[in-house]
């Protein structure tokens, strides 16, 4: 009897957990209301099935019950029953299998007027590529991949040339306009999902699949990928916004094409360290950084981090917190670097900067302070020499004073939570793996040894 019951409860629990449970579908922003069908179809099939199988045993649990006296009467075969069951399962199959296989499809069917847009995995980011006014996306090589030329175009294929190349994790898209999305791994096996857009597809290395939607609501989404892709996989996020034509092509145009960034002069080093000279009031005149004014040493630093460090003070992507006084202070200064030439002259300028290791502040466990690098390392090398590709910077011959505070400043939300800062949010959910103040410098304290 209490068995019975325990079904019975069961069955009205699980019931009652479907309809009354938050983790439901997200709000649909594409047209894809035939997937959430198909889905809700399975549900109702399978979930009809669970009720009826469950009362059938509750029944006959409490109908056969053992009885003094009373013996069961065996009857193993019987033909009408078989007959009948084999029908409705028929039925109950077809109806999960047939809509999806008309689903399916479509999905594999890219309506003639989609656009084009690639988008990139690798460990672990997105980055994405238009094909610019020709419709058509440049052949690209791994073996061309490097710090200048991250997408690995191929200078002499004249279709890349009109490019467009977004170094970002967020993407814009036009609200109504259905995009093929071609995707391209660097690595290893990921998969690009945006709940809201319910179609999602894996990237594997050396094939281009793809996948196709049209974004009907106008909003800001998460891309997140859901193949388990090494020790960031949760932390691989991006961000899609849905938004007007005119705000689309806005976005777009802040963006190079290609044959744009082959046509960059070469930076001034003069003229940088000529706006260096603002910068040196606090960072040193070598760059070496001071203590006193909080200001953290930049050279030997990976040009490219500073770059980008520096536009994100200028956007209020970094040093927007209001509990972020130091931030405060250097938000102003990347101001003064008015356009993408002055940014370009004083990042050469830096990264021209003898590099020297600055005197250790922070003392700590470094035998624990190594256990923990063991994750850290995976992004920022095992020397914490900073991995471009991985967009992790140098962490070893950086103030220690510094890389603390900066840890902390992670760990409570004072950096990388600005909705834009999606490289600084993935550092903020690594950071979580430090328990406390003394977890932070045993780490740097580790670092120091590096
Ligand atoms: C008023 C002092 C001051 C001046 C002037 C100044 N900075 Fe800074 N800068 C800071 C402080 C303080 C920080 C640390 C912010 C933090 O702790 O988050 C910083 C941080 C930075 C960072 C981030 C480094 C990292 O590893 O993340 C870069 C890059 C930078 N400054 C470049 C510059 C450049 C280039 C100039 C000149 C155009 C400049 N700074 C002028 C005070 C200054
Ligand atoms: C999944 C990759 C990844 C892992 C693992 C990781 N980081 Fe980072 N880390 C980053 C990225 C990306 C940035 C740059 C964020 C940005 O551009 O704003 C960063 C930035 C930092 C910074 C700021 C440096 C500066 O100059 O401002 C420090 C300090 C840091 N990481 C320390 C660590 C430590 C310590 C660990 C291990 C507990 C760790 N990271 C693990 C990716 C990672
Ligand atoms: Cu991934």
């Amino acid at each position: 009897m209490a068995v019975a019951l325990g079904i019975l409860v069961l069955v009205i629990i699980t019931v009652l957990f479907h309809f009354l449970s938050p983790w439901w579908f997200t709000p649909l922003a594409a047209d894809w209301a035939s997937m959430d069908l198909t889905v809700d179809l399975t549900f109702w099939v399978t979930g009809v099935v669970f009720i009826i199988l469950n009362l059938f045993l509750v029944w006959v649990i409490v109908k056969y019950r053992h009885r003094k006296g009373v013996r069961a009467h065996y009857e193993p075969e019987s033909h009408r029953l078989e007959w009948w069951l084999t029908v409705i399962t028929s039925i109950g199959v077809i109806a999960m299998l047939a809509p999806g296989l008309w689903v399916w499809a479509r999905v594999v069917d890219v309506p003639d007027d989609a656009a084009e847009v690639e988008v990139i995995g690798q460990q672990w980011h997105w980055s994405f590529r238009f094909p610019g006014e020709d419709g058509v996306l440049g052949q690209t090589d791994v073996f061309l991949m490097n710090v200048d030329n991250p997408f690995g175009m191929r200078p002499d294929d004249p279709a890349g040339r009109d490019d467009i190349l977004i170094s970002n994790p967020e993407l814009h898209l036009p609200i109504g306009q259905s995009y093929k999305f071609v995707l391209r791994s660097k690595d290893v096996l990921h998969n690009f999902t945006v709940p809201q857009f319910r179609v999602k597809m894996d990237l594997v290395p050396g094939m281009t699949p793809y996948a196709w939607l049209k974004p009907t609501v106008a909003g800001r989404y998460d891309i997140m990928c859901e193949e388990l892709c090494g020790i960031a996989h949760y932390a691989m996020r991006g961000a899609v916004v849905v938004e007007e034509q005119a705000a689309f092509e806005d976005w777009l145009a802040t963006y190079p094409t290609y044959a744009q960034v082959l046509d960059r002069p070469p930076p001034d080093l003069a003229a940088g360290q000529a706006q260096y000279a603002v910068c040196s009031a606090c960072h040193g005149a070598q760059g070496e950084g001071n203590e006193m004014l909080n200001a953290p040493r930049l050279a030997g630093q990976g040009g490219w981090y500073l770059r980008r460090q520096l536009e994100n003070f200028k956007h209020g992507i970094r040093g927007g917190d209001a509990r972020d006084s130091f931030g405060a202070q250097m938000a102003p200064m990347a101001a003064v670097l008015a356009d993408d030439v002055a940014m370009a002259n004083v990042v050469a300028y830096m990264e021209s900067l003898p590099d020297s290791d600055p005197p250790d502040t922070i003392s700590g466990d470094t035998a624990r302070g190594e256990v923990i690098y063991r994750t850290c390392l995976s992004c920022h090398g095992a020397e914490g020499q900073g991995i471009w590709s991985q967009n992790a910077p140098r962490l070893n011959g950086i103030n220690d004073w510094y890389l603390a505070r900066q840890l902390e400043n992670y760990r409570q939300g004072i950096r990388g939570s600005h909705l834009q800062d999606l490289y600084g949010k993935q550092m903020s959910l690594m950071s979580i793996m430090l328990r406390d103040e003394q977890a932070v410098r045993d780490v740097v304290a580790y670092i120091n040894t590096l």
